[in-house]
Formats: structure tokens, C-alpha cells, sequence
């Protein structure tokens, strides 16, 4: 067991610190990989970029996000160890709200962690977890990560997938059997956040939250409405906002060094 940070309650980054110590924890239990400390120093630098705030584009892409898990026939989520440390309850929230089933997804696969991600869930109130031991069964063509074990009653299956923090691989194997992806990812270059259906370009911990709100309000609507956001969104287009928003907040603060 590693060293614990006691977090000043006043420390101007208590609320960045109490994450990574959230992750730190999840390390510890399995949860999370090592890898993904690493990822999520990555993701850290893009919020430093966009300003550690929800944008009116990453708003826009979570209202369309949630129109599409809505218009679903097989929407699936799919967790990882990050989203498992960071946001379990809320993924137990938006699998109810829409609903649709969770399903242990991993980089890197172990026993183990496959356990550690479904008891994280279970704890946070999941009834069903698929995806885990044997009932990852079913294979995704052309990939050749441990990501390409899917449950058949799950992504294997699905329509509609939902994918935060996702390597590039899966996204475009995804979309070559005809899934509509979307994906949460910080970083709007990366290859998932270019290749996705929609991209929340959000901080997990920030996008999941909205991400329920909006499930919870549009649920009521009409489908043709529901369709209507869908259609209306267009992600190039969004990325590009997302770009430019970064580029201006960099020129202003630029400006005023
Ligand atoms: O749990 P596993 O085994 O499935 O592994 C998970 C990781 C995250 C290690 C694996 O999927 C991986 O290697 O992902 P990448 O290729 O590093 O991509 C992760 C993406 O998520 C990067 O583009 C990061 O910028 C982004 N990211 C990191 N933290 C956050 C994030 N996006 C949103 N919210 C975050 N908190």
C-alpha cells in the first residue's frame, strides 16, 4: 500500500488532488490499471486546457448523447476501470435512467480486475453486470486487444454503445460493425474522440452527471423530437468548437501574461 495523501481541505487543487487519490485507491483494489494513472495525467492537461468546465459544446454533444441512448433499441454501457473508480454510482444512474446494461469492458483484462470493476458497480448498486469470465464470449472482428471480448447479450449485441475513455482501435472496430459509438474523452484529437458518432469532450466526472440530467429530461418527449437533437448534431463540427474555445482561452491568457 502506497503512501496516503492527507488533502488540506483549503488546497486551491483539493478537488483535482481528491480524484487522483480516488484513482490511486482504485490501483490499490484492482480497479484501475496502472496505465490508466497515466491516461488520466493526460486527460488532466486537456482540462487545464479547456478551463475545467463543462462548455456549452460538451453540453450540446451530452443532449444528443442522451437523445441516442433514448432512440436506442440495444443501448449498451461499457466500463472501464477509470469510469469504475471515478463515476461508478453515476453509471449505475445512467444505466437505470435510460436504461441499459453495464458491461465490464478492459484494456487490460485480467480475472482479477474483471472481478475488482464488477464489485466497484455492484457496490455502487448494480443489479446486472455483464461481460465478465465466461459470459465475454462473443468477439469483436479485426481487434486485437483483450478489448475485443464482448458479452453477446451486450456489446456484441448492441446498437447504440457507450465508450468513455476508449482506445482508438475499439472505436473504429466498433463503428466497422455498425455501432453508433459515443464516447467522454478530454482529449478532442484522439483517435476515439475523431472516429465517435458523438464525442463529449468533458471530464468524466463532470459529462456522467449531465449526461443523467439530460436522459431524465428528454425521456418524456416524443421521438421525432428526440430525433430532431440527433439529427441537428454534427460531431466534426462540435470537435471544431471544442478547438476553437481551447485556441481562444489560450489567446486570452496569453494576452493577459
Ligand atoms: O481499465 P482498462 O484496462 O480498460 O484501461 C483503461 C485505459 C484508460 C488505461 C485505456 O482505455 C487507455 O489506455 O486509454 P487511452 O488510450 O489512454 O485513452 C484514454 C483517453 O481518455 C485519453 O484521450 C484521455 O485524455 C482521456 N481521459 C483521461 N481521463 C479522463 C479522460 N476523459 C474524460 N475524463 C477523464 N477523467
Amino acid at each position: 500500500m502506497g503512501v496516503r495523501l492527507k488533502i488540506p481541505k483549503n488546497h486551491v487543487r483539493a478537488a483535482s488532488l481528491r480524484i487522483r487519490e480516488r484513482l490511486v485507491e482504485g490501483e490499490e483494489n484492482n480497479v484501475v490499471t496502472k496505465s490508466g494513472l497515466i491516461a488520466h495525467g493526460r486527460g488532466e492537461a486537456f482540462d487545464y486546457l479547456i478551463g475545467e468546465e463543462t462548455i456549452p459544446a460538451a453540453l450540446f454533444a451530452t443532449r444528443a448523447a442522451a437523445a441516442a441512448l433514448l432512440l436506442a433499441s440495444h443501448p449498451v454501457i461499457s466500463v472501464n476501470g477509470n469510469a469504475a473508480a471515478l463515476v461508478p454510482g453515476e453509471m449505475v444512474r445512467l444505466s437505470e435512467a435510460v436504461p441499459a446494461p453495464l458491461e465490464v469492458n478492459l484494456f487490460y483484462r485480467s480475472r482479477e480486475r474483471e472481478l475488482a470493476v464488477r464489485d466497484a458497480l455492484v457496490a455502487a448498486g448494480a443489479k446486472r453486470v455483464l461481460g465478465v469470465g465466461r459470459a465475454a464470449s462473443a468477439r469483436i472482428p479485426e481487434l486485437f486487444s483483450e478489448r475485443r471480448k464482448v458479452d453477446p447479450r451486450g456489446i456484441y449485441a448492441a446498437d447504440v454503445v457507450l465508450v468513455p475513455l476508449e482506445d482508438g482501435d475499439r472505436t473504429m472496430a466498433l463503428k466497422k460493425m455498425n455501432k453508433f459509438v459515443i464516447t467522454i474523452d478530454l482529449n478532442p484529437l484522439s483517435r476515439t474522440a475523431q472516429t465517435a458518432d458523438i464525442t463529449i469532450v468533458d471530464n468524466i466526472i463532470r459529462a456522467l452527471p449531465n449526461l443523467v440530467a439530460a436522459v431524465d429530461e428528454l425521456r418524456s418527449q416524443e421521438r421525432s423530437v428526440l430525433k430532431e437533437i440527433l439529427e441537428s448534431f454534427d460531431n466534426r463540427k462540435n470537435l471544431s468548437n471544442m478547438l476553437i474555445h481551447i485556441r481562444d482561452r489560450l489567446t486570452r491568457l496569453a494576452e493577459e501574461q
